[in-house]
C-alpha cells in the first residue's frame, strides 16, 4: 500500500479548479492507499487572517473534504497546526534549504510581487509544504500542476538529506490529473483559477447557487469566431469551458467538439451551467448536512490523533539522524 499526502489551504471557497486539480484525486486515490488529507491553516497564515473567519474556513474546507467523498474510514482528515510536528519538521529542513532556491519559486515571486519586503513565511511556505510531506513518509502527493516546482523542492530536500546522513525521508512523486490539472480563470483564460482573485465570476466555488453559476458562465471569456474547438493556444476561453465539461460530464473533448458542431457558444454555455449545477448539488447537500454537526470535530480529533501518532515516529528517526534531542 502506498502513503498518500495531500492539503488544501483555509483560505476561501474550495473552487472547480481545486476539485478538478486535487480534491477529485483524492477520492480516487483512497480506495487503494493509505491516504492522509490536511487542511494546512499554517500555510494560510503566511498572509494575513482574519482569526474567526479562518476558524470557520477550516470547518468549510474539512466538511467539502467530505463533501466531495473523501471517506474518513478510510482516509485520515485532520488540521495542520493540530499536530506539532509540522512546525517542527520545517524548522529542520529551513536549516536544510537555500536562500537561493526558495527565492526561485514562482509562487513566492508572484505573491510577493510589488512588495518592498515580503512576510517570511511566505518566504519559507514550500519549507513547510515539504515537512508535511516528508512527516508522513509519502510516496504520492495529488496536486494541480501549479504545486509541480513546490514537489520539485521537496524531492530536493529529501535527497539532500538522505546524501549527506542516514537515510531519513522516502522521495515522494507528484500526481496529476491530465485533464484537471490546470483549470484557468473564467474572466481571463490566462491565469489559473483562483480563491483569491478579485472577481468571483472568475471561479466557480463548489457552493454557489444556480445563479451564481448561470451568470459566471455565461459572462465567460471566450473569442469571436464561435467555434466549439479545443484549441488552448488560439482559442483558450473555449478550450478551458470544454475541459471542465469534459471531466464534469465524463464526455470526451472530441464527442463534445461533434455535439456542438454548426452550434454557438450560447447552447455550450447553457448545457455547461446544467451540467455544473448538476456535479455541484449532491457535494452542496451533503455540506450541509454534514458542516455544522459534532460528527465532523470528532472526524477531526480522530483524524489529528492518527495523524499525529505517525508523525511522532518520522520525528523520532528525524532527530536521531540529526543529533538533536535527548
Ligand atoms: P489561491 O488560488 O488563493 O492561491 P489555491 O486555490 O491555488 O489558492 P490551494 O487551496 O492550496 O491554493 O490549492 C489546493 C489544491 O488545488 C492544490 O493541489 C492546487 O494545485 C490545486 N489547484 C488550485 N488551483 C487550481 C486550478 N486552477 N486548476 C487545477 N488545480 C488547482
Ligand atoms: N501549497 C499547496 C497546499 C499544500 C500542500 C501541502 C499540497 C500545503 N502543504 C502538502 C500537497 C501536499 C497549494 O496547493 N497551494
Amino acid at each position: 500500500m502506498k502513503r498518500v499526502f495531500s492539503g488544501v489551504q483555509p483560505t476561501g471557497n474550495i473552487h472547480l479548479g481545486n476539485y478538478l486539480g486535487a480534491l477529485k484525486q483524492f477520492v480516487e486515490l483512497q480506495e487503494e492507499n493509505e491516504c492522509i488529507y490536511c487542511i494546512v491553516d499554517m500555510h494560510a497564515i503566511t498572509v494575513p487572517q482574519d482569526p474567526k473567519a479562518l476558524r470557520e474556513h477550516i470547518l468549510d474546507v474539512a466538511a467539502l473534504y467530505l463533501a466531495v467523498g473523501v471517506d474518513p474510514k478510510k482516509s485520515i482528515v485532520f488540521v495542520q497546526s493540530d499536530v506539532p510536528g509540522h512546525a517542527e519538521l520545517s524548522w529542520i529542513l529551513t536549516c536544510c534549504s537555500h536562500t537561493g532556491e526558495l527565492s526561485r519559486m514562482t509562487q513566492f515571486k508572484s505573491k510577493s510581487q510589488n512588495k518592498e519586503s515580503a512576510p517570511t513565511g511566505l518566504f519559507t511556505y514550500p519549507v513547510l509544504m515539504a515537512a508535511d510531506i516528508l512527516l508522513y513518509d509519502t510516496d504520492i502527493v495529488p496536486v494541480g500542476v501549479d504545486q509541480t516546482q513546490h514537489i520539485e523542492l521537496c524531492r530536493d530536500l529529501a535527497i539532500r538529506v538522505n546524501n549527506t546522513r542516514k537515510k531519513t525521508f522516502i522521495v515522494p512523486e507528484g500526481r496529476y490529473l491530465k485533464e484537471g490539472a490546470r483549470i484557468m480563470a473564467l474572466d481571463d483564460p490566462s491565469k489559473k483559477m483562483s480563491k483569491s482573485a478579485e472577481n468571483v465570476h472568475s471561479r466557480i466555488s463548489l457552493l454557489d447557487d444556480e445563479a451564481k453559476i448561470k451568470k459566471s458562465i455565461m459572462k465567460a471569456t471566450t473569442d469571436s469566431d464561435g467555434v466549439v474547438k479545443f484549441d488552448a493556444e488560439n482559442k483558450p476561453g473555449i478550450s478551458n469551458l470544454l475541459n471542465i465539461y469534459s471531466v464534469l460530464s465524463g464526455m470526451s473533448v472530441e464527442e463534445l467538439e461533434k455535439k456542438y458542431e454548426g452550434k454557438g457558444y450560447g447552447d455550450f454555455k447553457k448545457d455547461l451551467v446544467q451540467v455544473t449545477v448538476d456535479a455541484l448539488k449532491p457535494i452542496k447537500a451533503r455540506y450541509e448536512e454534514i458542516r455544522h454537526s459534532e460528527e465532523l470535530l470528532e472526524i477531526l480529533r480522530d483524524g489529528a490523533k492518527r495523524a499525529g501518532e505517525i508523525s511522532e515516529k518520522t520525528m523520532k528517526r528525524v532527530k536521531e539522524n540529526f543529533g538533536l534531542g535527548f
